[in-house]
């Protein structure tokens, strides 16, 4: 049997073994990383939809920072929207078009938004929700001056059974906005809305109405529909992986000559050798590292032991067999960010907490 190696990654959900070398039971293993990672099981996306220029652009951003900006507010801080929060995620629109069965003729569309909010953890605080709609077309325009296109939106508050007419169930009045151009991608701040959606009975969505009140005629809006594109970015914050101001020491200065002493090693995990490589978007893997070397008596101060683990080397100094050394371990962890799609397709930009070893100590 082969010589066994574990790499041990304490999330902020407590402490996990992963398997990097060896015959258990991975498949275990795996679930209980994915578990930390929020994650009920390895997600498959089946039509991911392309990660917008914003988040990739955000993700780029944070992969940059140092580690002592990561250690500040850093990575559960989102600088471009100036909120807090440690996940990103983009939700696809999966609402319906409605059956328009009212005589409105000036009315081009009616569509129910739906973003589907069961990824939110309990935990999670919403702290910034941002509605984005989007026109793929950027040729048509409305067919005669002084007949602009009227958006509007409305959040549903009771639910709208089947063949039922827009007004058979009740909608607030979101916004209102009148656009010449069909190219214009339009932006609602839904921050209050999208916070009561994490109970999902409340989630009914919103309705969208585009129309050209002004015509008396349909022709105007051509097929506005085919071109249309919904999605939501939420921030959110889960307090527990933020705790802020965590205590950390300085870096730790290994002697080159002594190589056989407890210090970090480098160690690359590739997404692609655990088999993620089709979920995860970015990174493609990272630097993680792991800590091996000996704790040999008597322990030097560069070494940054425990009381007990001097303790422990002067007992095995003494008695070899009987106590061993104490162990090479992480003192000091880093995060990063990974971007993802989850088990609903939706686009993830998450910070996670100790996920690269810093610095090591004899414990
Ligand atoms: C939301 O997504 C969850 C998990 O994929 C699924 O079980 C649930 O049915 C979805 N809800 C709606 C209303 O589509
Ligand atoms: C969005 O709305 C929330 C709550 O109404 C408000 O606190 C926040 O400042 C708004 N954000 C922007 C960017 O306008
Ligand atoms: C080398 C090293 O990291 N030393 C640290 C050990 O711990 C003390 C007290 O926490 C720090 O001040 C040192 O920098």
């Amino acid at each position: 049997m082969g010589h066994l190696h574990y790499l041990q990654i304490s999330l902020a959900t407590g402490v996990l073994w992963v398997l990097l070398v060896g015959g258990m039971d991975l498949h275990r293993q795996e679930k209980m990383l994915l578990k930390s990672l929020g994650l009920n099981m390895r997600p498959s996306p089946r039509s991911p939809a392309p990660v917008p220029p914003l988040v990739w652009k955000m993700f780029q951003k944070r992969a940059r920072l140092s580690p002592a900006a990561k250690e500040g507010k850093g990575l559960c801080w989102v600088e471009e929207f100036k909120i807090p929060g440690n996940i990103i995620r983009v939700f696809p629109d999966q609402g319906q078009f409605m059956h328009r069965d009212e005589p409105r003729s000036w009315l081009c569309l009616q569509k129910r938004l739906y973003f589907n909010f069961s990824a939110l953890d309990e935990g999670e605080q919403v702290t910034m929700a941002q509605l984005e709609i989007r026109f793929h077309h950027n040729q048509y325009h409305a067919a005669k001056p002084g007949y602009p296109f009227e958006l509007t939106l409305y959040k549903a508050s009771q639910m709208a059974l089947w063949g039922m007419s827009s007004h058979a169930y009740s909608r607030k009045l979101l916004a209102e906005q009148s656009f010449i151009h069909l190219y214009k991608s339009f932006v609602f701040n839904l921050t209050e809305v999208a916070k009561g959606w994490q109970v999902p009975t409340r989630n009914l969505g919103l309705v969208l109405e585009i129309g050209v009140p002004a015509s008396p005629e349909q022709q105007l809006c051509s097929s506005i529909d085919s071109f249309l594109e919904a999605s939501l970015l939420v921030v959110s914050l889960t307090p527990k992986d933020c705790r802020s101001a965590r205590k950390r020491r300085s870096t730790y200065y290994v002697p080159a000559a002594a190589s056989n002493i407890c210090k970090p090693r480098r160690l690359y995990i590739s997404f692609s050798d655990i088999g993620w490589e089709n979920w995860i978007i970015a990174p493609q893997g990272y630097l993680a590292n792991y800590c091996l070397g000996e704790c040999p008596f008597p322990l030097t101060e560069e070494l940054n032991s425990t009381n007990h683990a001097i303790l422990q080397t002067v007992v095995h100094s003494l008695d070899p067999e009987g106590t061993p050394q104490p162990c090479c371990v992480p003192v000091r962890l880093s995060p990063i960010s990974i971007l993802y799609y989850d088990n609903n397709d939706n686009v993830v930009l998450r910070h996670y907490e100790d996920m690269v070893v810093d610095e090591c100590g004899c414990r």
